[in-house]
Order: structure tokens, then sequence, then C-alpha cells
């Protein structure tokens, strides 16, 4: 037990991370059970609290340097979903010299203590519970140990139980049983995946195989995994349940026991032999003559380091020639777990298609061509951010990606209510609009985000900003594809004589009309008001029955265009009381009513009439707040309290009103903040970026943000592009830094979301000072951020662009990810740090948001970046 186990973790010397050979697992310096080809953490990764069970926590197994199983622990249920409880880890005690990690566990509501040892024992592992009091009676036959296992990657595989051979399904087709409600583990925050249609009942799904001896993929040695246990063991397949379910190793905890009540022997499979093959990053896409190529190898520590790799040449006739012979430089180790080096073969000019060899390793074909950057963000604006679209019909082709959703937008979202994305409402509508009550003319514009399918509103205010930023400094002309407003009908290759760009700014610009027009202000968010819609996968046109509420009519019962179902969105509108919280919003409506204005002059004409009375009713509170600080100083703090303001400061909205209008009181007010920023950038702090500690990290030094003032520049004199010249150098000289941290050249970061956003917005930035000022900045600091989201990173070398490059990613997360599949286009977050040391991109199992869930916010930015390498490429290729 937890109180009679010596806490000598501390005390005692870590053991060496030398590989022992016999292929014994060893508790390393990093805190987990390793040997070669086997790791076996416990609980290095915890629930992070915020998404419930994201299957990045518990006990897990990595073999042969892939994840292979996940939430090993104590669960109340068969088959764990994202928003089941689990138990609050209260106490880790890491025993390294005894082999072994004990953990102490505590479900609050039920009153239920545990521990969970985790134990070596030769080339496996003894898995056990126990008990000072018996598990409570209400969770007799729901509490067991569990271990979860990818379901993808045991496709085509077999598993043994008591001997004999099973199929690992590669469809769901298990039995399931119906179970009144009163017996349901209550969900988090009190809410329900299923929608029982009011039978008041809950679905349990029933094991596959039940045996003493569980042998997982005997024939693939690195996938078999056996255990055995004096304990019934049963395996479940948890897709019954939700299509991110998993095959759920199980076994249920005995009732009126104490002690040592459960234990497993788990032998997962060593190689003392083993070492992992290195990973060949490169760029999917190719590589232009000109630019510099270096490709990235990462290598298994115990590896050693090549002298030399090959370029090959692949020749019209099918034959190959050596095209070059580089020497591979080594970097060294990087996250802790594997070691790195560089491989430049910029020598190779000759345009054509080559593959690298290294140590064996031969990598798919690649082109190497002046046009190989040219068109890379087609796929993105052409079908991408059209399938995102909301209140529209989207075809291709033959294909209807999705109809008309959500034409029964919206009701007023109840008051002090709390949903299950965040969104809550405090004792106010703030609005005409009592709970419950239709808002009318919401249903147009706007874009899912991204995975689900509920507005996010500061969302569509940043897209349609940026959007038009990206009209603003590049202008793509790029029409292929048809928007109807009217008919509210979209499809995808065909033109119809209008910028694609500025009809997705339009797209935004109508919801955040409609906004204003009917509600009086943006509201955080228009999104699901159940968990059961909240997690819907397929065509978003089915989320709700598209009929209005109407609470005089029975669930269910639909007359005319309207229905008694509940089903429509709510639109959270608590963020109402502070009309400075809007000032993004007007610069969004009047960047876009000013690229609009030679197009849609209809809608341009509304957004700058919205714009405008935002800017006034901004004017009116200040003058309110400078008569009476106080009363204004607590509406500020109730405003803040509530979440989902858009704030900031008014000078977004006073640049672009200023651009608008030319008017130059808006240019007075901007002005000192844009100088003053320039001025901060001079004196930055200069610091190596800590890229080891992640995203949002405080540890990281403060960085140069000359953003705004490169935006601006085109539209300021000399005096200002002088001022802006001087600070360039100190702008480079951070980017070159960040650049030398790690062994890709850009800010590689490990957190729990992947950093494709945080690489690519980098890059961009780099490209912007490029294109104003090409003498001071080196075009590879543009490039490389790309050459990493193509394929030159860690873990593997797809590329995080579906469908862009010869091998690209094979599923995401968006809204079809139930067909392991993608929508092409979308730019994955790419790689999420598994604590303590691994770099994770998995792309055999789309549910992992962190790694999977390409955003519509990502867009503007690659295509901008995208379309600078266009440009790059055209500049040193001359
Ligand atoms: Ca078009
Ligand atoms: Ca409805």
């Amino acid at each position: 037990m937890r109180r009679l186990l010596p806490i000598i973790a501390i005390l005692c010397a870590f053991a060496s991370c030398s590989k022992n050979s016999a292929g014994k697992l060893e508790i390393n310096e990093r805190g987990y059970f390793e040997t070669q080809g086997v790791n076996v953490l416990v609980y290095s990764n915890r629930y992070q609290g915020v998404f419930c069970d994201e299957k990045t926590a518990g006990v897990e197994l990595i073999q042969r340097g892939v994840r292979i199983a996940t939430g090993g622990g104590v669960r109340l249920m068969n088959t764990p979903e994202q928003w089941d409880i689990y138990s609050t880890l209260t106490e880790r005690t890491i025993d390294t010299l005894g082999g072994v990690i004990c953990c102490h566990f505590k479900y609050q509501d039920y009153e239920f203590e545990y521990d969970l040892n985790v134990k070596e024992e030769g080339t496996g592992f003894r898995m056990w519970v126990e008990l000072d009091n018996p598990v409570p009676q209400n969770l007799v036959g729901k509490a067991g140990l569990n271990m979860e296992f990818f379901p993808a990657t045991y496709f085509g595989k077999t598993y043994l139980v008591d001997g004999q051979s099973e199929i690992f399904p590669r469809y769901p087709s298990s039995d399931t049983e119906m179970r009144p409600n009163s017996e349901k583990i209550t969900q988090f925050y009190g809410l329900s995946t299923f929608d029982d249609r009011g039978r008041d009942e809950f679905i349990v799904p029933k094991p596959i195989s039940t045996g003493h001896s569980l042998v997982l993929a005997p024939e693939d040695e690195a996938l078999r995994v056996a255990f055995s246990s004096e304990t019934e063991i049963n395996l479940f397949d948890g897709r019954d349940l939700s299509q991110n379910g998993t095959f759920v190793v199980r076994s249920y905890l005995p009732g009126g026991k104490t002690g040592k009540v459960l234990e497993w022997l788990v032998e997962p499979t060593p190689d003392a032999e083993w070492i992992r093959e290195p990973n060949v990053g490169f760029s999917q896409i190719g590589y232009t003559p000109a630019q510099k190529k270096v490709a990235v190898i990462e290598l298994d520590r115990n590896d050693k380091v090549a002298a030399k790799a090959k370029i090959w040449r692949v020749n019209a006739d099918g034959s190959h020639t050596l095209a070059l012979t580089p020497a591979v430089k080594e970097w060294g180790v990087f996250y802790d777990r594997y070691n790195y080096a560089q491989c430049d073969f910029s020598d190779v000019r000759e345009p054509g298609t080559y593959y690298i060899e290294y140590k064996g390793v031969k990598t798919n074909p690649f082109p190497i061509n002046v046009n190989v950057y040219d068109g890379k963000w087609y796929n993105t604006m052409d079908v991408w951010l059209p399938v995102q679209m909301d209140h529209m019909m989207v075809n291709e082709a033959y294909r209807v990606w999705h109809g008309r959703s959500h034409m029964d937008d919206a009701v007023q979202a109840p008051t002090n209510y709390q949903q299950q994305d965040g969104y809550r409402m405090g004792n106010s509508t703030n609005t005409k609009y009592k709970p419950y009550e239709h808002i009318p003319g919401l249903a147009v514009g706007a874009w899912y985000d991204a995975g689900d399918f509920d507005i996010q509103s500061g969302t569509v205010i940043g897209l349609t900003n940026q959007l038009a930023e990206v009209w603003d400094v590049l202008k793509p002309e790029r029409d292929q594809t048809f928007i109807d407003q009217k008919t509210q009908f979209v499809d995808i290759h065909r033109p119809d004589g209008l910028p694609d760009i500025i009809q997705q700014v339009e797209h935004g610009a109508l919801n955040l009309c409609a906004q204003i027009e009917n509600i009086g202000f943006i509201a955080g968010g228009i999104v699901q008001g159940t968990m059961h819609q909240y997690h819907h996968l397929g065509d978003a046109v089915t989320i709700t029955d598209g009929y209005i509420y109407d609470p005089s009519l029975k669930p269910y019962e639909v007359r005319g265009n309207r229905s008694g179902t509940l089903d429509d969105r709510f639109a959270f509108t608590n963020n109402g009381g502070n009309p400075m919280g809007n000032s993004n919003v007007c610069a969004a409506l009047a960047h876009a009513a000013r690229v609009l204005a030679p197009y849609i002059p209809e809608t341009a004409e509304r957004c700058k009439k919205n714009a405008l009375k935002l800017w006034k009713e901004m004017d009116e509170f200040q003058a309110r707040q400078a008569r009476n600080p106080q009363a204004n100083a607590n509406a500020n703090a109730n405003a803040m309290r509530n979440n989902r303001g858009f704030g900031g400061d008014r000078s977004a909205a006073a640049i672009q009103l200023w651009l608008l209008t030319g008017d130059d009181k808006y240019k007075e007010m901007f002005l000192p903040m844009v100088m003053r920023q320039i001025e901060m950038a001079k004196t930055a702090p200069q610091g190596v970026e800590d890229n080891r500690t992640g995203g949002g990290s405080a540890m990281r030094a403060p960085r140069v943000n000359i953003t705004t003032a490169l935006s601006l520049l085109p539209y300021m004199d000399d005096d200002f592009k002088a001022q802006l010249r001087e600070v360039i150098p100190v702008f480079v000289e951070d980017a070159k830094r960040t650049a030398e941290s790690t062994p890709y050249g850009v800010p590689v970061a490990g957190g729990t979301w992947g950093g494709s956003e945080r690489v690519i917005s980098w890059a961009q930035n780099n490209y912007m000072v490029w294109r104003y000022f090409p003498d001071l900045i080196d075009p590879e600091l543009v490039l490389s951020g790309l050459n990493f989201i193509y394929g030159n990173h860690p873990y593997s070398n797809v590329s995080f662009v579906t469908a862009v490059g010869v091998n690209t990613k094979k599923v995401a997360y968006g809204n079809n990810r139930a067909d392991y599949t993608f929508i092409p286009g979308g730019i994955a977050p790419g790689l999420v740090l598994l604590q303590p040391d691994l770099l994770e991109h998995k792309d055999d199992y789309p549910f992992l948001w962190g790694e999977n869930e390409c955003c519509t916010r990502t867009v503007p930015s690659y295509v901008t970046l995208s379309i600078g390498a266009e440009e790059i490429a055209a500049a040193i290729n001359k």
C-alpha cells in the first residue's frame, strides 16, 4: 500500500540510461521503464482536465518507437469515452532501484481510493491494484483495470485468447446491451454523449473475447503484447460507442476484497538488437534548384552517425544516377530521446527526380525544379476552406461535402448556463431576447472551426481580417470556386468571375454583420447546446433539424418551418456588456469594407456602416468611463469575467478605419502605438528561445514584434520606412538565433497542441521582412519553415498539409475523421510532446486533435507563406 512503500525515489541515485543487453525493463533517469524497443510510461502524462480523456495519459506503451497503448489504469466504464470520468492522481512514487512505480488515485465522487503499481519483471512488468477498503458496492462490476490499444495499429492483425486465434475487427460489430440510466456513471460536467430519444437508457458494450491469457499480434514483434492473469481478462471494442474508441483490455476489480485484488503480467516484446530506423526528414514537395537543401536525420541514440549519405537521381529510363555523396554532420541530442544529424545537399541543382539514401534507408522520390513551390496553397483555398463554410451546401463534382447546415440558427442561450466547450452565460442575456427565443437572420456566413461545427466568433473575426490582409499584401486573384450567397451554394473547381479570397472575406463579414444587426454585438459563440450534438461526425446538415425551435410543439413534432425539438444552436451573448470588446470586430469589418468595395459593394457598405457604429459605441463608452471611472471599471471587470470577449486596444480598428476613410483622426490614434512598438523592438531583450518547454512558456525571451508596422508599411512615408528599417537587423538576429537553436532550423515546440502554426507564423513574419527589406534577411529563413511543415521534421517525414507533397498525411481530425481520411489542404498542428521526451505525430489515429485538427485560423498565414515562397523561388533562381 501507499503508506507502506518507502518513498525512496528522491533518495536513490538514478540508474544509468545505458541500455541493458538482456532486454530487461529498467526505470531510466527520465522516470519511465525502458529497454531496447520498449518503453512503459506510468502516468508520465496525466489527464489535462480540459478536454477530459484525450487518449494521451495513464499507463502507456511505446514499442519500436511508436505509442501503441494508452489509458492504462482503473476506469469505471468498459470502453471509456472522452467525457467519461477518470480518477485523480494524488501521488506518484518512482522507486528506481526497486524497479517499481506506485501511484495513488481517488475517485472523489465515489469515495473510492486505490493504488496502482507497476513493477518490472524480466522483459515485462507486473501491474496490480491494491485496496485499503473494498470497491464501493455501486462500482462493483464497473470498476476495472484497463489498457487501451489504438485500433488501426492492429488492423490486419490477429490475437490469441487462451490459445485460440481471432482477428482484430476492422469495423465494430460486437454486441451491446441497454441498461437503465439510473445505473450510469455520470460523465464530466453532468453531460451525456448519448441521444437516448427520451428513453432514459444507455449502451453498455459487451466483450468480444474473454480468457486468462491474451496475446495481441503474436505474429508481429513490433506489436506483440501478452497479458496473463488469474482474473478473467476481457477484450472490448470501444468503437461501438464512439468512433475514437479503442481496443480495451480489461479486468473487473472483485467486490468485498482488500489488499492486492487484481494483477496482470504484461509482456511487451523488447529486442536487444533493435535500433530505430533513421527518420530522414526532407520536404515532400521537393526543392527549387537555388535554395539550401538540408535533410535532417533523426537517429536512435544507440545508432552511429554515418559519415555520408547518397543523393540519387532517377532517370527517364528508370535507371538511377548517384548525384552527390554529401557529408552527414552530427547536430546532437534534442528533446533527450533522439540524436540528430544534418545532410546538406544544396549542390544538387539539376532539375529532376531524386531520393535520399542514408545507411540503406531510401526515401520516397521528390522533385528538384524551379516551380516546386507553385500553387501549394490551392488545395487549402480551393477545397479545405470551402468545405468549412457554414450555412452553405458545398459541392465538388459528383460529391456533396455537406448540405446547407444550421438553417435554424440560432436561439438565445439561457441564463446561468455552462456549455461543454467552455461557453457560459451569466444572469442576463444582455440582449432583447428571452432564453431559448429565436434570434432571426443568423443563418448566413462563417466557418466551422474545425473538427467540430460551432461558430467561434473570435475565429470568424480573425479569419475575416486576416484573409483581407492576404488580399492587401498579395492580391491573389485565383478564382476556382463558385460561391452563391443567394442560394447558399458552393461549387468547388468552378470559376464564377470573383476572386475566391474576396468571396471568403464576404462569407465572414456576412455573419458578423448579421450578428451586429440582429444581436447588437458579436456573440462569443454560436454553438451546440448539447453534448450529443457537439460530438457529431458527418454532414453538418444533420446536427439540427433545420426547423426553428417552437416550444409550443412537442419534441420531434414539426409544423411548417418550426419544430418542438430544442436542437438549434445557442448564441452565447454573455460578452455583450463591454463595447471595447468590439475593437477587433470593428477592424475586421472596416478591413472587409475596403477590400470588398470594388467587387461586392452592397456588402462593403453594410460592413462600413457597422464598423462605424461599433467605433461610435467605443467613443461613447470611453466618454462615459471618463465621467465615471469606478462604475465602468466594474462593467469592464464583469465583461472580463465572462469568457471569450474580443478585446484588444482600439489601434487595430483605427488603422483599418484610416485606410477605409482616409480620415487622419484615426491615424493620430494608432501612430503613437505603432511607433512605440518600433522603439521597443530596438531595445528588445535578447536571448535564445527556449524550445524545450513548448508553447506559452514563461521562459521564452520577449520577441521583436513588428507585425503591425510591417503591414502598415505600404501606406506610410519614407521616414516611417527608415525607422522600421533600423530595427530589422534586431529582428533578423532574433530569427537566426531561433533557427540555430534546433536541428531543423525553425522553432520546434513541444506542447499539448502541435507547433505547426508557430513555425508557419515565424516563417511568415520572416517573409514579410524579406518582402520589404530583401537585402536584410536570408530568404532561407522563410523556406525552412515550409520545409519543416512539408516533412523535414521529427517522428516521420509526412507532409503536415494534407494532399500536398509526395508522402502526405493519411488522416486528420476533420469532420470526416470517422472514415480515417482527411479534407485536402488542411494544415495539421503536427507534433505533440508526449512527456517526457516523445515528439509524436500519429497518422493512423485521426482523433488526437492536438496532432491532427486542421484549423481555419492557420489558413491565412499558410497561404501568405506559400505565395511568398513562390516569389522567393522566382527571385533566387533568376
Ligand atoms: Ca470565385
Ligand atoms: Ca431546429
